[in-house]
Order: structure tokens, then C-alpha cells, then sequence
């Protein structure tokens, strides 16, 4: 029973807050660039990846590569535009992340691949996979 559920509910809230924006055009489409990294393991076993997130309304990396088991992904955002971070198929979420600010989420996985994306700028593209294997 390992499952962080409750961290991420908690802040299901102040998300809820934050999700008008002003809507405004759509910038660019200009294709991102595919970034990749293996998350690294910590003292206590636990696979951990930071993630930025940028006013260009990219993740950095765009693709985590991991083992089965418990990732942490600790979102941190480098421009002044906010961004959260959604393991889509689990549904955890870090919350609104603010400049210069960083919020950690635990998810256990297998095998497979998972999207994430900003609830924020998902008509931006702002997406990513974990590539679990
Ligand atoms: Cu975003």
C-alpha cells in the first residue's frame, strides 16, 4: 500500500483557483524539442526526476526514461508562467507551480508508457511521457 494519493488530492484545490487564464492566442506551434532523461535513484531506492517547466510552455525533459516501481517527479518551473504537472493515467497531480518554486509527486508504475501534461497549456502541446520499462 504505497500509493500517494492523498498528497496529490490535497492539492486538487488550488488548482481549481489558478485554471482561468487569460486565453490568449496560442503562440507559435514551432515543433519542441524531444528531451530525454533516465531518472536517478536516491539513498532511500526511490527513482527521483526534476522536470522544468519554461515560458516557452515546455517540459525539460519531454521524456523520462524509468524502471517499474516508485518514481518521484519534482516540477520546477523557471519562467514567470505557472505550470503543473498531470500523470495522466493515475490522475496525480503537483498543483500549481510558480517561478522559481518546485512541487514533488510519487507515482508507482509499471511497465508501459504514461503521458503528463500541463492541465494549463495542454492546447500548447505542453506534454511529456514516461517511458517505463
Ligand atoms: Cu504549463
Amino acid at each position: 500500500m504505497a500509493v500517494a494519493v492523498p498528497v496529490a488530492s490535497a492539492l486538487l484545490s488550488v488548482l481549481a483557483v489558478g485554471a482561468c487564464s487569460g486565453g490568449g492566442p496560442a503562440g507559435d506551434p514551432s515543433e519542441s524539442p524531444t528531451t530525454m532523461a533516465s531518472a536517478t535513484v536516491g539513498a532511500n531506492g526511490m527513482q527521483e526526476i526534476t522536470v522544468t517547466g519554461d515560458d516557452q510552455l515546455r517540459y525539460e525533459p519531454s521524456v523520462i526514461k524509468a524502471k517499474p516501481g516508485k518514481l518521484r517527479i519534482t516540477l520546477r518551473t523557471t519562467g514567470g508562467t505557472p505550470h503543473d504537472l498531470e500523470v495522466r493515467p493515475v490522475k496525480i497531480n503537483t498543483g500549481l507551480v510558480s517561478k522559481d518554486q518546485e512541487r514533488s509527486i510519487e507515482v508507482t508504475l509499471s511497465r508501459g508508457r504514461y503521458d503528463f501534461v500541463c492541465t494549463f497549456h495542454l492546447t500548447s502541446n505542453m506534454v511529456g511521457v514516461i517511458d517505463v520499462s
